[in-house]
């Protein structure tokens, strides 16, 4: 099941509505002195190809936009820890500015859920008398918010609120909150009173908690489907969130200032940045198109111009990665966005010669810019990471082939721009096939023919919020122990076989393994080295040499649970996770974050520090499959 859309018309807020927001809190904030400390849950297990480069040396942009918005309000005592680069912080021990926080909040991703809990769980061991107001976010809280509550009375802690949206609901709050704090009141008790009377359910995009007796949620309120910002250029300025980093250590405390602005680039070299937001594909195991509510967003040319500016001139950053879905997907607009970064010359010197930029598009949109793949280089794009995910398109159709796949790889190739296809390895492929082009290797064959400069393959996996997620559980595809090992979140992230029906599932984990290694090894290395320079400079023999390293990671880390899927027992799910606390929207019908729910049985019985609650699921689960962005 897909996240719900808003009524018709009503899935963007009224223009102008965010910068408003801005506005009033800035006045706000004069007359609070608020200290907020944000965390990003990073889950270590997860390092491995093909993220093991940028999962820890770019600062996320979600983290940073939520310290830019607090930031742009007036509250500049905000502080970002990357558990990427802070593996040893201690919620508990935190304190900034001499100061407990007012608020803690936590950034996560699906498959980070076990620290982002863990994080909840020692921020509420904090004195109540001190304990900040505890808030997640992010992509997990969007998708899944009712995972991060908890069902067990042992361990009750659970965060105060879960924001389901971007920076406009999570400004909302804070404005509902801020008017009705009075003097220093603690942010969690004046959360308590915004609650109790009402207020917040005028906040589309939260979920909270009504807690029962023993500490544990009784029923979670769902406030709604966020409205989305249409015109991107009302975000606050992404420079904010970089002044506000923890120095990366070993410490489980706060250091006394944030990371200095000339030494951001030495841990986060390449910079995200949101430039677009949207697909016009509607491929079934994606959640994005429904996320957006069929809308595609966009900042204009000359805001990703200054951003990119500014964000050189002051922190030096030169690589930049556009969180793009597909930036290619309004023909006019991205044209309009290359145009205007080839020509733009702010502070005196081309944009186009100082910083490079990569982002995500699919192989139709980039055949239909093939005119302008020059100019697109001139802009400073370097690399399009493209999901190919099969080139026989027996996956999946999005007007990709064989024969469309070699011809956009060429023409990038031959604009300076470097192809790094995405694939997606699924049951019915084989790892060979004799005489067809249907076989993974056969596929990376003809990738690397073409001029792939690196390789992702995943193999489909569950994802929360696409069409697909109900049936994969109803189907029996989606393993819950095997040996008795339990298939943890972090394992969600597609380099782990966790949902087959093929008969021998290791066979799988073996054939992704097989994969990289035909793509990245030693003799590629060689004779890449070897040949004439092409127009890509150096950049394959580099992304091998980080593909051969990280393969390593990859043996080390899933070599084990193939033995586990090859010699012991599989035990499957046959019900989509689904809340285990009844949830409800405000006006008491079907929430609309818990989409699993057609019938259920409420049966309260707190399993054991498990996520969820005892009801039981019977209908209309939903399953997902989504292992590509
Ligand atoms: C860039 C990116 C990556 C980069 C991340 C690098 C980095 N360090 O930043 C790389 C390539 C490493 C990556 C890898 C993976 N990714 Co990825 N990635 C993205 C992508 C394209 C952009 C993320 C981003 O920066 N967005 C821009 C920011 C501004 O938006 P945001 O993160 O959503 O944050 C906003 C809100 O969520 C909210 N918010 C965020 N944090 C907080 C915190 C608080 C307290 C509050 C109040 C609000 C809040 O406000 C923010 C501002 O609007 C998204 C898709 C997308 N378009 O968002 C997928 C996405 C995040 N990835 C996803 C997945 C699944 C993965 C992988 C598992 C691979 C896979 N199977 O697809 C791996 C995991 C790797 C790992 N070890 O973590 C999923 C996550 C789904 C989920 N349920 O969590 C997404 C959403 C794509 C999808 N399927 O829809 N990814
Ligand atoms: S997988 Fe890619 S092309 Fe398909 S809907 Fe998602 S973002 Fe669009």
């Amino acid at each position: 099941m897909e996240l719900p859309r808003r009524t018709r018309g009503d899935e963007l807020l009224k223009p102008g509505e965010l910068t408003a927001t801005r506005l009033r809190l800035r006045k706000l904030a004069k007359k609070h002195d608020l200290v907020t400390v944000i965390a990003c849950a990073f889950d270590h297990r997860t390092r491995m190809l093909p993220f093991i480069y940028a999962d820890t040396r770019m600062a996320p942009a979600g983290i940073r936009a939520i310290g830019s918005a607090l930031a742009d309000a007036g509250f500049e005592k905000t502080r970002l820890v990357l558990q990427q680069w802070n593996r040893n912080f201690r919620p508990s021990r935190m304190q900034l500015d001499g100061r407990v926080p007012d608020m803690f909040m936590v950034s996560s991703m699906g498959m980070h859920e076990a620290p982002c809990r863990a994080m909840v769980r020692d921020a509420s061991r904090i004195d109540p008398k001190h304990r900040p107001l505890i808030i997640v976010g992010g992509s997990h809280g969007v998708y899944e918010p009712f995972k991060v509550f908890s069902t067990d009375p042992a361990q009750p802690a659970s965060p105060d609120v879960v924001v389901t949206g971007e920076e406009y609901v999570f400004l909302s709050l804070l404005e509902v909150l801020l008017t009705v704090r009075a003097g220093n009141e603690s942010m969690r008790s004046a959360f308590a009173r915004a609650r109790d009377s009402g207020a917040l359910d005028e906040v589309p995009g939260l979920v909270y908690p009504l807690n029962g007796r023993n500490g544990v949620a009784e029923e979670l309120v769902d406030t709604g489907i966020q409205p989305l910002v249409g015109d991107l250029d009302e975000l606050p300025h992404p420079i904010l969130g970089y002044r506000l980093l923890e120095p990366p250590g070993r410490r489980a405390t706060l250091g006394t200032h944030a990371l200095p602005a000339d030494r951001v680039r030495k841990y986060s070299p390449i910079s995200s940045i949101v430039m677009t937001f949207g697909c016009k594909f509607n491929c079934p195991y994606c959640p994005i198109p429904a996320y957006n509510q069929r809308q595609f967003r966009t900042k204009s040319p000359e805001r990703i111009a200054d951003e990119m500016h500014r964000l050189n001139k002051e922190y030096g950053h030169r690589y930049f990665f556009g969180t793009d879905d597909n930036f290619f997907n309004d023909h006019t607009r991205a044209l309009d966005i290359i145009e205007t970064l080839a020509r733009a010359e702010p502070g005196g010197s081309r944009l186009g010669r100082r910083v490079r930029w990569g982002t995500e598009a699919t192989i139709h949109d980039t055949l239909k810019m093939k005119d302008h793949l020059d100019l697109a280089h001139e802009a400073g794009c370097r690399a399009l990471w493209i999901g190919v995910e099969d080139m026989t398109a027996t996956l999946i159709k999005k007007g990709q082939s064989v024969d469309k796949t070699t011809e956009a790889f060429r023409r990038l190739r031959t604009a300076g721009i470097c192809p790094m296809p995405m694939m997606m390895h699924h049951d019915a492929q084989p790892l060979y096939t004799r005489g067809s082009d249907y076989g993974l290797l056969n596929q990376i064959r003809l990738l690397k023919k073409a001029g792939a400069v690196s390789l992702q393959v995943l193999m489909l996996v569950p994802s929360p919020g696409t069409k697909l997620y109900n049936g994969t559980y109803t189907s029996g595809q989606v393993f819950d122990r095997v040996g008795g090992r339990r298939v943890d979140p972090y394992m969600h992230d597609g380099n782990y076989i966790i949902a087959s029906h093929h008969k021998h599932p290791w066979m799988k984990q073996l054939n992704l393994m097989a994969a990289y290694l035909y793509f990245y090894n030693v003799g590629s290395l060689l004779a890449l080295l070897l040949r004439k320079k092409t127009n890509v400079g150096d950049k394959p023999a580099s992304m091998q040499l980080i593909g051969i390293i990280g393969l390593g990671h990859n043996i080390y880390r899933t070599f084990g649970w193939a033995c586990r899927l090859m010699f012991r027992k599989i035990e499957r799910l046959h019900e989509q996770p689904a809340s285990l606390i009844p949830m409800r929207s405000i006006g008491g019908s079907q929430a609309d974050h818990d989409l699993a729910v057609i019938s259920l049985t409420v049966e309260r019985s707190a399993p054991n520090g498990q996520t969820g609650n005892g009801s039981k699921r019977t209908a209309g689960q939903r399953v997902e499959h989504a292992a590509s962005h």
